[in-house]
């Protein structure tokens, strides 16, 4: 196989089905850093295919054609389309964004379910499954809803439950429903392929807690991020059992076999072999060899993906290449937690969103503000939350006053003491800037290669930052009128930095790298100039300066904030409240003891759909408490929270265990919970008054 003199990747992001638009929780768990990382390897000259596409097959794609009315096809033909546009607008770079429906991808998809079966990977299986007899179909995956097992959410699928990321089977649930016909399902037999993923354990646990694959270094654990590994250790040590490949539908890849009539491949076989078949699409439209991305060992694999996707990529993926036999597995898994939005869950089925397609049309020229936002809260260790008041903050303080004005500042000087030359360095009295810019160089560096983009892009701002430090320091200004060589020798130092801001921001905010550059006369940016102060040449002369971005006012802000709760409440035309309690004297509220805790432990109560027990540290003693908030909070996310106790309640017993004492919840009218947090960390036992 072709060795290379550069570093070759294959970054793949998610599939997204087609089913509906992206919104910027897509964004920022997994095509917002695939793409920054593109940039910046293709910037450094490594080989890149950047990969992605529609996922178009699934019950994701028919229940959405149901509810629209129309068929699968129009439904995938639409997102697909509206879907490539926005990533194009908002500047995901993709090499190609294919789609499953593709004849390729068929084949494809075919041919390594064929060399699977050849290999023995499946055991064909007969077994009984819910069935709607109303509809005559079999209920594979979310044609199945009910009550997830593991957090009592009353909204999960057959297939996974959205809540707690749980991946589930479709009899798993609690009190199944058939989303066709509304009613509980019935059983019957029906045979498929089954893929053993317990005879995997083994090779998996050493590949993913060691690194190690067939004895060989493959990869460090240590690059992975510890939630990634995390999940895939409790998966294994869980037991990993056998999974069902194929499906009773008419929509998606046909299984290939004499015997797979009426039956298609899971969409989760298909789909990640999508990867494959869009390398292909895009090697024969760019005359290359896509084996070379896929099963040379030098190639980098990396999967950018949300949280909710891991168990596919990292466990049954890998066993289905390893399996195949002849293909690379991920040498990375970057995936990100879950973002959220003004204090809440994105949700589709609330339109509780911001949808791409629909920030592009309101904010033609601001795609980098949101780039820059979202890569600043990046959910990259735990989850985070977008803000509309946060995302005109970051523009107005961090991108308008620290880049944009520094680099206004430098080109206007420029102009108006040298007519928009770029003037000379005859003698450098500053050799702290290249050090620091050097210093900057390698962070930013080390950052991106360990795919830490939110600790990048920081880095990247502080050159802006040493820029607006120096011309405050230096005051060229006032030095005008006595030193003109060393106005100079500042200004020249000045713009050398902000060419460094261009090429440092340049994979974070491409559209205001490349006017930046453009503005400084520099034709391509190299990466590999960064902390050079030698980007510029003398003489060269400015372009028209423009500003990189506007303040964002208050106005532009109360309207998104209005759009979203106008869409997510279509019907509300006012708030309402419960009533207020009669008056109490003050003695009565002194009574209370109000204390702050914190969960140390927390787990479901058996049997109970509702109910948590936490145990919580009150300082002076921990005590068990149970709370009837399963259905909105899970007790894994619970763990670590401060919360507000009634310390002094009689105990009172619920499924047969104590509780002693209350947390203290605000709830409103829609029946939505949320947990009354110190704003600031208290120390345990501190009083509430
Ligand atoms: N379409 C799930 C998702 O959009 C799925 C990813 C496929 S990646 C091969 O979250
Ligand atoms: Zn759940």
């Amino acid at each position: 196989m072709e060795k290379s003199e550069v570093k070759r990747h294959l970054i793949a992001a998610a599939l997204p089905y087609a089913n509906g638009p992206i919104h910027i929780g897509h964004l920022a768990g997994a095509y917002l850093p695939a793409d920054i990382y593109a940039r910046f390897l293709r910037m450094k000259g490594d080989d890149v295919a950047f990969i992605c596409g529609s996922d178009e097959h699934g019950a994701a794609i028919t229940l959405r054609a149901k509810k629209e009315g129309t068929t699968p096809q129009a439904i995938v033909d639409k997102y697909h389309t509206i879907n490539a546009k926005a990533f194009a607008d908002f500047g995901i770079d993709f090499d190609i964004f294919h789609r499953t429906s593709s004849k390729i991808h068929h084949e494809t998809a075919q041919e390594f379910f064929l060399e699977l079966e050849k290999k023995g990977a499946f055991t064909k299986e007969t077994r009984e499954q819910f069935y709607d007899a109303d509809y005559n179909q079999f209920l594979a995956d979310r044609y199945v809803t009910g009550t997830c097992p593991k957090c009592s959410s009353d909204r999960a699928y057959g297939d996974q439950c959205e809540k707690c990321g749980s991946s589930l089977n479709p009899t798993d649930l609690i009190n199944p429903i058939s989303t066709l016909s509304g009613k509980p399902p019935v059983l019957r037999e029906t045979s498929h392929w089954y893929l053993p993923m317990e005879r995997h354990e083994k090779w998996l646990k050493e590949w993913i807690e060691e690194g190690k694959l067939d004895g060989k270094q493959h990869h460090d654990p240590k690059e992975w991020r510890n939630q990634v590994i995390g999940q895939c250790k409790s998966w294994i040590d869980g037991g990993l059992h056998s999974r069902a490949m194929t499906r009773d539908l008419d929509w998606g890849v046909k299984v290939p076999t004499d015997d797979g009539e009426g039956k298609v491949l899971y969409v989760w076989l298909d789909a990640p072999i999508g990867y494959i078949s869009a390398t292909k699409e895009w090697a024969a439209q760019n005359n290359k060899d896509w084996k070379n991305y896929w099963q040379n060992e030098d190639t980098e694999l990396v999967h950018f993906i949300g949280k909710d996707n891991i168990v596919f990529h990292c466990i049954i993926f890998p066993i289905l290449l390893k399996t195949h036999e002849g293909y690379n597995l991920p040498n990375n898994v970057p995936a990100n937690e879950f973002l959220n939005l003004e204090g809440d869950k994105i949700s589709t089925s609330r339109d509780w969103a911001v949808w791409l397609h629909e920030f592009n049309e309101d904010f033609p020229v601001k795609q980098d503000v949101l780039r820059y936002v979202l890569c600043s809260i990046a959910p990259e260790s735990k989850d985070s939350e977008f803000t509309w008041d946060d995302f005109q903050a970051r523009n107005n303080s961090e991108l308008v006053a620290i880049y944009g004005n520094f680099v206004n500042r430098a080109t206007v000087l420029v102009n108006k003491y040298y007519e928009g030359s770029v003037p000379k360095l005859s003698e450098n009295n500053y050799p702290e800037i290249e050090e620091q810019l050097q210093k900057s160089a390698a962070i930013i560096n080390e950052r991106l290669s360990k795919k830490q983009f939110r600790d990048a892009q920081n880095e990247a701002i502080n050159i802006a930052r040493l820029g607006n430090k120096f011309l405050a320091e230096t005051e060229p200004w006032k030095l005008i009128k006595t030193n003109l060589e060393e106005v100079e020798n500042i200004l020249h130092l000045s713009l050398q930095i902000a060419a460094n801001c261009a090429i440092a921001l340049a994979p974070f905010l491409p559209t205001s790298s490349t006017k930046l550059a453009s503005m400084l006369g520099i034709e391509k940016l190299n990466w590999n100039e960064l902390g050079s102060i030698e980007i510029i040449k003398e003489n060269t002369q400015l372009k028209q300066i423009e500003h990189l971005f506007q303040k964002i006012e208050d106005d532009v802000i109360a309207t998104q904030k209005l759009k979203l709760e106008s869409k997510s409440k279509p019907n509300s035309s006012a708030i309402s409240v419960e009533a207020f309690k009669k008056d109490i004297v003050f003695d009565d509220f002194l009574k209370l003891d109000l204390r702050v805790g914190t969960v140390l432990s927390a787990e479901p109560v058996p049997k109970s759909n509702k109910l948590l027990q936490f145990k919580i540290d009150l300082g002076s003693e921990q005590r068990t408490i149970l709370s009837g908030i399963a259905k909105h909070y899970s007790a894994e996310e619970m763990v670590g929270k401060q919360v507000q106790v009634i310390a002094n309640l009689p105990p009172r017993k619920m499924m047969g265990i104590e509780s002693q004492g209350m947390i203290l919840m605000a709830e409103d009218s829609d029946g939505k919970l949320s947990l009354m947090q110190p704003d600031k960390t208290m120390t345990n036992g501190a009083t509430i008054n």
